[in-house]
């Protein structure tokens, strides 16, 4: 009789247990994890390897599971979409991530998607998801200056951050973000701007805000047109054109913008020097390049944020030639680049570049 009655109050326990789990489950969001690669799952030989290391190692469960209190704050699952550097992302990378982020989005059971990516061209991920992916969830890009196996690695404060971030409501909106060193940034202004640092990401105009325990501060909200209120649709785009980069420095040669002309660019963006500057040796050809029907697009390869504007120092009515605004070289390549799945019209192009 004891038995029985000992019994049944261990199931009635059990069972309320497993529902007040399930309930606390279901009050937490639901965050998701694509897992790109890059140093945040990077691996060195030694604790002192904060620079010295091998990135694309560890696979997305132990970056969770490194990190237990990731499910305080949400549900989270991961997927390991990719393993590789993010210098080696591909426009065919491009396409297979923001697929991927676009059907997820859509999911009811799904708040919020974290992107862990080497941090090389995450500033060019972060800003084609922006322009192409129509949702109003936060999608969150992450990555780390130092392997996980470093002294003061930022990987594990950068993914909880990252996390958080796209748990909350707050983040709705405000196109794709990227979260590192503490600060939430847009995707499309930020770009790494040091090399060794943890403080490497900057946007020119501000971070949107700060991040810190897992509550987000505020500060400006983004202005350029993104996500929701985009031209462009991932579920539309199933080839990105290619377009190409030639640096403006001293005693530069036209053999770069002939051989990217030569390979099928269909755009090249010119990083020139201080106002996006072109020397007179390489004008002829990009005459001639543009008379082929390819695109020129005068961005500034200056360090702190160019900001180019037409007809400034260089006539671009006259050569039919479009300017980046602010956007930096590799950013002006991925706008050109979505933009031409739409239009080969200089003046269309233009005004992409200035509302974007
Ligand atoms: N090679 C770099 C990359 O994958 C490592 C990093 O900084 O994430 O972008």
């Amino acid at each position: 009789m004891l038995n029985r009655v000992l019994t049944r109050w261990l199931v009635a326990v059990a069972s309320l247990l497993v529902l007040s789990a399930a309930s606390l489950a279901a009050e937490k969001p639901n965050v998701v994890i694509l897992a790109t690669g890059g140093t945040i799952a990077g691996a060195g030989a030694d604790v002192t390897n904060s620079a010295t290391y091998q990135a694309a190692k560890v696979p997305v469960d132990k970056l969770i599971a490194a990190i237990p209190q990731l499910q305080t704050i949400a549900n989270v699952r991961g997927e390991q979409v990719f393993q590789i550097a993010s210098e080696s992302f591909t426009n065919d990378h491009l396409l297979t991530l923001g697929k991927r982020v676009a059907a997820l989005v859509k999911q009811s059971d799904v708040d919020g998607v974290v992107i862990t990516h080497g941090t090389d061209t995450l500033e060019e991920t972060a800003y084609f998801l922006t322009l192409v992916v129509h949702t109003e969830k936060p999608i969150v890009l992450v990555g780390s200056m130092r392997p996980g196996t470093a002294m003061s690695a930022d990987g594990t404060l950068n993914l909880y951050n990252a996390v958080s971030v796209a748990a909350t409501k707050d983040a709705r909106g405000k196109g794709v973000l990227v979260t590192m060193n503490d600060e939430i940034n847009s995707g499309r202004d930020v770009a790494k701007v040091v090399n060794l640092k943890t403080e490497a990401f900057k946007s020119p105009w501000g971070p949107l805000g700060m991040v810190v325990e897992g509550k987000n501060y505020w500060f400006r909200l983004p202005v350029k047109r993104h996500t929701m209120n985009s031209e462009f649709d991932i579920e539309k785009i199933d080839v990105l054109p290619s377009v190409g980069i030639a640096y403006g420095a001293g005693n530069v040669s036209d053999t770069a913008y002939r051989a990217l002309a030569e390979k099928g660019a269909k755009a090249i963006v010119h990083a020139g020097t201080g106002n996006g500057s072109v020397a007179k040796a390489v004008v002829p050809a990009l005459q001639e390049l543009r008379g082929q029907g390819i695109q020129i697009i005068r961005s500034s390869h200056v360090n702190a944020g160019g900001f180019v504007l037409r007809n400034a120092e260089q006539p671009d009515d006259k050569y039919d030639w479009v300017v980046a605004h602010d956007l930096n070289p590799q950013k002006a390549k991925i706008l050109a680049s979505v933009a031409l799945t739409q239009t080969q019209d200089s003046k269309e192009l233009q005004r992409i570049f200035w509302e974007y």
